[in-house]
Formats: structure tokens, C-alpha cells, sequence
């Protein structure tokens, strides 16, 4: 599969999807499409976002697989070139059953003991890449969402209960996100966006380039755009990202 058709064929660009290719969790808009169009004639093109394939059929369209030559779904954890899937990976393969059984047990020992004052269900999500922990529960209504929220701003259960587990597993080379109102995030330290890089490397690309409006410190495009391995650009708007691709790209 070789890209010598393209005018750049060792030249790859890279977007992020929400913010980026399209408004926060909407769709591609046809001026982005026709862009993106012209771009690949020129250039290597892919996406990297931190959802699941399903999500980004819905925002980028049912052909995505056919309209990019590098897929990367969960950062790159489930991806594609030129439409056919490439060695995919999991947390639970990754951390081994072992590790997984002392982890979640401390974590049901440790939200069994918290005074909180309300419980509902799902205290701890399994995902393809990571888990999701929450001490009200993934069941919690809007409202009781709400009020976890108020709650941990004074109380800190999130930042004391990942404390605890940064103490009590420092050694199993987890990362720990508080990004959303009541949960955590955790996976292996590194399965940020710059893991789908590691599919690309040995591609012969002489330039990387990678679009993205959480570029800032704290941001889940920041390590990425920071990375040696690519030339970051940094967008508020998929207007702004079409404008610099026009710029960069004489399209
Ligand atoms: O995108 C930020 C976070 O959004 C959700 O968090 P919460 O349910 O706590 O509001 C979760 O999907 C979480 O995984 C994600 O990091």
C-alpha cells in the first residue's frame, strides 16, 4: 500500500476531530469535506480522536474509513490505513488480569468506605481503553450529577481518591484524569494521542503535522502537539484549521 501517487507522499497531516474537523460533537461541515478532499491529493491524511469509531462515523461520515488513509480511534488504540484495521490494543490486555483484580479491588474497597451522600450504579465503567471511576455512579441523574459536582468541589474525593491509588500502585504505570463532574479516568501512561504515532513511525514520513484546539498544557491534544515527532498547529475552529491548511498547503 504505498502512497506515490500523492504530490507529498511523505508529508501526513493529522487532525484532531471535535473542535478541530468539526464543532464540538457535531458534524463535518461540506466545506471541511472538500477541503480535506483536496488535501489528500496532496498530502497523507488522518484523524486521531480519543472516541470510539462509532462516534466519529457519526461526526465525520459513514464513508471515514474510505475519506482518510489513517483512522485512529481511542488515540490510536483501535486504527486503520487505507481502510483495513492495524494491530489494535485494550487496557485489560495491556495491564494482564492480575494487576486489573488488585486495582479493582482496591477501588471497591476504597469507595465502599467514603462518606458521600448519595450512591447510585456503575461505579466503575469498563472501557476498551481505560476504566472510568465514579463514587456517585454512572447511573447518577442530571441533577445528582450536578450535585456530586458542588459536593467534590469542597469535599475533593476525586483528587484524594486518586492520591491513594497514585500511593498504592505506583508502580503499575497508570495515568489518572479528573476531566469530567464525577469520574476519573485511568489508562497506562502514554495512551494519550501520541500512541497512535507509534503506527506511523516506521512509514518513512519526513514531516508529521498535527491540527488541534486542545494544544494548551492540561489540553488532550497538548502532548501530541508538543511532541518532536510533529509539527503542531494549533486552531480554535474548524474554520481556523481550514484557513491554515490553505495557508500551509496552497490548496
Ligand atoms: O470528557 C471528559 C470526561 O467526560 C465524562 O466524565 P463525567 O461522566 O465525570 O462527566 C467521562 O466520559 C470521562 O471518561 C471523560 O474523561
Amino acid at each position: 500500500m504505498s502512497f506515490a501517487h500523492k504530490e507529498n507522499p511523505k508529508t501526513l497531516v493529522l487532525f484532531d476531530v471535535d473542535g478541530t474537523l468539526t464543532p464540538a460533537r457535531l458534524e463535518v461541515s461540506d466545506e471541511m469535506k472538500q477541503t480535506l478532499k483536496k488535501l489528500r491529493e496532496k498530502v497523507v491524511i488522518g484523524f486521531v480522536g480519543g472516541s470510539d469509531l462509532s462516534k466519529q462515523v457519526e461526526q465525520l461520515g459513514a464513508t471515514v474509513l474510505e475519506d482518510f488513509d489513517y483512522c485512529f480511534s481511542e488515540n490510536g488504540l483501535t486504527a486503520y490505513k487505507l481502510g483495513k484495521e492495524l494491530a489494535s490494543q485494550s487496557f485489560i490486555g495491556w495491564i494482564g488480569e492480575e494487576k486489573y483484580n488488585k486495582l479493582i479491588k482496591f477501588i471497591l474497597k476504597y469507595l465502599s468506605e467514603i462518606d458521600i451522600p448519595v450512591r447510585r450504579g456503575t461505579f466503575v465503567e469498563f472501557r476498551n481503553g481505560m476504566i472510568n471511576v465514579s463514587p456517585v455512579g454512572r447511573n447518577a441523574s442530571t441533577k445528582e450529577r450536578n450535585e456530586f459536582e458542588i459536593f467534590d468541589k469542597k469535599a475533593n474525593i476525586r483528587t484524594k481518591m486518586v492520591e491513594a491509588l497514585r500511593e498504592n500502585f505506583a508502580d503499575f504505570g497508570l495515568t489518572y484524569s479528573i476531566g469530567g463532574q464525577i469520574s476519573f479516568d485511568v489508562f497506562p501512561t502514554g495512551w494519550d494521542k501520541t500512541y497512535c504515532l507509534q503506527h506511523v513511525a516506521n512509514e518513512g514520513f519526513e514531516e508529521i503535522h498535527f491540527f488541534g484546539d486542545k494544544s494548551y498544557k492540561g489540553g488532550n491534544d497538548y502532548e501530541i502537539y508538543t511532541d518532536e515527532r510533529t509539527i503542531g498547529h494549533a486552531v480554535d475552529s474548524p474554520a481556523d484549521t481550514i484557513r491554515i491548511l490553505n495557508e500551509i498547503f496552497k490548496l
